[in-house]
């Protein structure tokens, strides 16, 4: 379902959004309430905060997040995937941190030993920490829906369309690359001259193309596949070659 931002995101990236940014203030109004000594108030304030942001994390960021997790390590070096992983690994520890204070603060659940005594210390931490994995969550709305790479953008790398036409001339790929969500098909449509479309990695092979055939295949996982034209390129992206990035959904 689309989003509401007009930003090209998601219906669920957008809630998701104006959640976290209320709650983020949310955490800055509880910690006023807490330095007017209406520690009640600012108990139910944060609690209230870190369990909205588990349903969050269970219903939205996670499964948005499980696409990532095979394109890792290797796909760090692309911000889509570094800054989506930056983000919820500080995101983990930011909850954690935050159940485990509200375990201590609220409950007499631990033992004695597990216990802190530098509250103030502990709470800033962890406001801060939170923070941080806001802004971080603002930039990875960001580069996934509204940067060069985004699903919002109009450039030739955006995933608009679930189906996307890719010409093969002499000795070209036409887009060179092009970015398309989870379960999209690409049309290759050959142009002019004989060529073939291969995976790098072996997963599709068209065969020989003759001027005004086409080929085209569904990709069902999330990642970077580069090809090439077995007669004019090599993998790696040498010679007549192109990549499709498939974007979890
Ligand atoms: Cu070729």
């Amino acid at each position: 379902m689309k989003g509401f931002l007009g930003t090209g995101a998601t219906f669920n990236a957008d809630v998701n959004l104006l959640v976290q940014l209320t709650m983020g203030v949310a955490l800055l109004v509880g910690m006023f309430l807490a330095r007017r000594n209406r520690f009640t108030a600012h108990g139910i304030c944060q609690v209230t905060v870190m369990l909205l942001n588990l349903a969050m994390i269970g219903l939205i960021m996670w499964p948005s997040f499980r696409g990532v997790i095979p394109q890792l390590p290797a796909g760090l070096g692309d911000r889509y995937y570094a800054v989506a992983t930056a983000h919820a690994a500080l995101g983990i520890v930011a909850e954690l941190l935050g159940l485990y204070i509200v375990l201590v603060a609220a409950t007499n659940l631990l033992p004695q030993w597990l216990r802190f005594q530098r509250w103030k210390l502990w709470m800033r931490t962890e406001l801060a920490l939170w923070w941080v994995v806001l802004l971080i969550g603002l930039g990875t709305y960001y580069v996934w829906y509204m940067g060069p790479q985004g699903k919002g953008a109009g450039g030739a790398g955006a995933p608009s369309a679930a189906y996307i036409t890719v010409k093969l001339t002499n000795f070209e790929f036409t887009p060179k690359e092009a970015s398309v969500p989870v379960g999209a098909t690409i049309e290759w449509v050959n142009d002019a001259g004989r060529h073939t479309v291969e995976a790098d990695d072996g997963s599709f092979q068209s065969g020989t193309l003759l001027a005004g055939s086409r080929f085209e295949h569904t990709f069902k996982t999330a990642g970077t596949f580069g090809y090439h034209c077995g007669n004019h390129g090599d993998p790696g992206g040498k010679g007549m070659s192109g990549r499709i990035k498939v974007t979890p959904r």
